[in-house]
């Protein structure tokens, strides 16, 4: 019989990251009885809560909260990207003490079959850890959470900017399409994510794209049949290490807390597929006048809605957005009133259980790939409103190559002072929720594979497999 063995999962400090994580620790566990699971979890910049409310997860996970990592009194006050590094790099010496405790205490135990340690799993925003996983003396596996065409992209610029010397924050200031291996289509500079204009975040990303090539394997939130083509370009250049698309790994157990709730009863009124939901992500808030050109639309279209409107933080604080006290101020005057019998206007929303609501019809979305999985599982075509970081991508890739979402705006950047205007805004919304449409047939048959991938034959499942038993 196999010996059980441990695997010490290092989610990124951010929160979506850690649920992806204790998705990916509870499909292990789910597949192999042997197999242990400590969760790292280091403490979250801008005081984002997390806590592990859920009991109902295996008892073979074991979550480990990190003391906050004293930060360098020499760092200026970091932006988002350098954040996420200087925390990883702070929290190293908790990690290695974490996993010291953790051997001594499997040492000390009764039980004749203590799980030898078998790796570490980190988070792509963590890869420096492999420095501390060597010193264990045992492999580092990685895991994406985004897509396996975005991967691809990273690891043709780590190549371009190691070995060719080219500096890639030049593109973003540039026109021009370029051809990337892992695209079917010339990828128009301007859909490359925001973050390559900033040197420095650059940096550190190709920095772990590059570590992510010493690394005994990727897991990425993907799956084949939607990421056909990047998966191939992966598989077939040697210098990079096995990827196991082991997605859409989705946060669906927890879609039933909110059934009941004032939302899921205004839901349970609506018809069904009447419904466009906008809502985006947990970073989304927009300008005032923004808001306003997002209302005209929707009173325009005369469409039912579900709007998850956030406010911003304060000018110049970095925090995350937060619920309205007063919508009223924020809305044209009478929206609501004037809206009020075929639209609701919320805060923070459960979106994954939203999508999975047959009233939802239509998803306005920043093109999270999150969310772009619980769209897809659900069915439910996405009008693209990327906001930041990959999103661009994701959109270009959804409408562009693949069909599977229509478009509002593809070169938005977040801060920037463009306005999408209310027409466009319309239009896309009209588009998303067209009955007979071509895309709103692909998201179904997408969204059957996307179920099928992960029952036994489908390709996620045997791709999980492969991993399991190599470790
Ligand atoms: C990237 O890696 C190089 C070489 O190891 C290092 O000198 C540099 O400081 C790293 N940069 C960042 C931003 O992590
Ligand atoms: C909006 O409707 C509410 C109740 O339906 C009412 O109390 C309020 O006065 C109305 N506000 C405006 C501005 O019409
Ligand atoms: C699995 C996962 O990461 N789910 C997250 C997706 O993003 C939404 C918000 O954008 C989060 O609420 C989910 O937890």
């Amino acid at each position: 019989m196999k010996r059980p063995a441990q695997l010490v999962v290092v989610p990124g400090p951010v929160i979506g990251h850690i649920v992806s994580a204790i998705e990916i620790a509870e499909q292990l566990v789910a597949r192999d009885d042997q197999l242990f699971i400590t969760v790292l979890v280091m403490k979250l910049p801008y005081d984002q809560p997390f806590t592990i409310a859920d009991s109902s997860i295996s008892h073979r996970i074991n979550f480990v909260n990190l003391p906050e990592a004293q930060p360098d009194k020499q760092e200026a006050i970091p932006k988002h990207g350098s954040l996420i590094r200087i925390l990883v790099e702070n929290h190293k010496t908790h990690i290695r003490d974490a996993v010291v405790n953790l051997l001594s205490e499997s040492d000390q135990s009764e039980s004749m079959s203590r799980p030898r340690l078998a790796g570490f799993v980190l988070d792509f925003l963590c890869a420096t850890l492999v420095d501390v996983a060597d010193e264990f003396m045992v492999p580092s596996y990685a895991f994406f959470t985004s897509n396996a065409s975005l991967l691809a992209l990273l690891f043709h610029f780590q190549l371009l900017r190691d070995e060719g010397g080219i500096d890639i924050t030049e593109f973003t200031r540039s026109s021009a399409e370029l051809a990337v291996p892992s695209f079917i289509n010339p990828c128009p500079a301007a859909v490359l994510p925001g973050t390559f204009a900033d040197k420095e975040i650059t940096e550190s990303i190709l920095n772990y794209t590059s570590r992510c090539r010493q690394i005994k394997g990727i897991l990425v939130n993907t799956f084949l049949e939607l990421d056909l083509h990047a998966l191939h370009y992966l598989d077939f250049d040697d210098k990079i290490p096995p990827v196991y698309p082991v997605g859409p790994l989705l946060n669906l157990k927890r879609c039933d807390e909110n059934k009941g709730s004032d939302i899921f009863r205004w839901l349970d009124d609506q018809p069904s597929l009447s419904v466009v939901f906008l809502c985006f992500g947990s970073m989304g808030s927009f300008s005032e006048a923004q808001v306003k050109e997002i209302a005209c639309a929707l009173e325009h279209s005369g469409q039912r809605f579900l709007w998850s409107l956030r406010r911003p933080p304060p000018k110049g604080k970095i925090a995350m957005p937060s619920d309205y006290a007063d919508l009223n101020a924020v809305l044209p005057e009478g929206f609501l009133n004037r809206t009020a019998p075929i639209g609701k206007v919320i805060g923070w929303a459960p979106q994954a259980a939203i999508l999975a609501h047959p009233a939802i019809g239509g998803f306005v979305s920043h093109c999270g790939w999150n969310s772009t999985l619980e769209s897809l599982w659900n069915g439910v075509p996405i009008a693209t409103w990327p906001m930041y970081a990959e999103q661009n991508l994701n959109a270009f890739q959804l409408v562009k190559e693949l069909g599977l979402a229509v478009e509002i705006k593809l070169d938005y950047r977040k801060d920037s002072d463009v306005l999408v205007s209310a027409e466009d805004i319309e239009r896309g919304i009209r588009q998303a929720m067209e009955r007979d449409g071509d895309v709103r047939k692909r998201v179904k048959e997408m969204s059957e594979k996307s179920k099928k991938t992960l029952v036994e034959g489908g390709s996620s499942y045997s791709s999980l497999e492969r991993f399991i038993n190599q470790i």
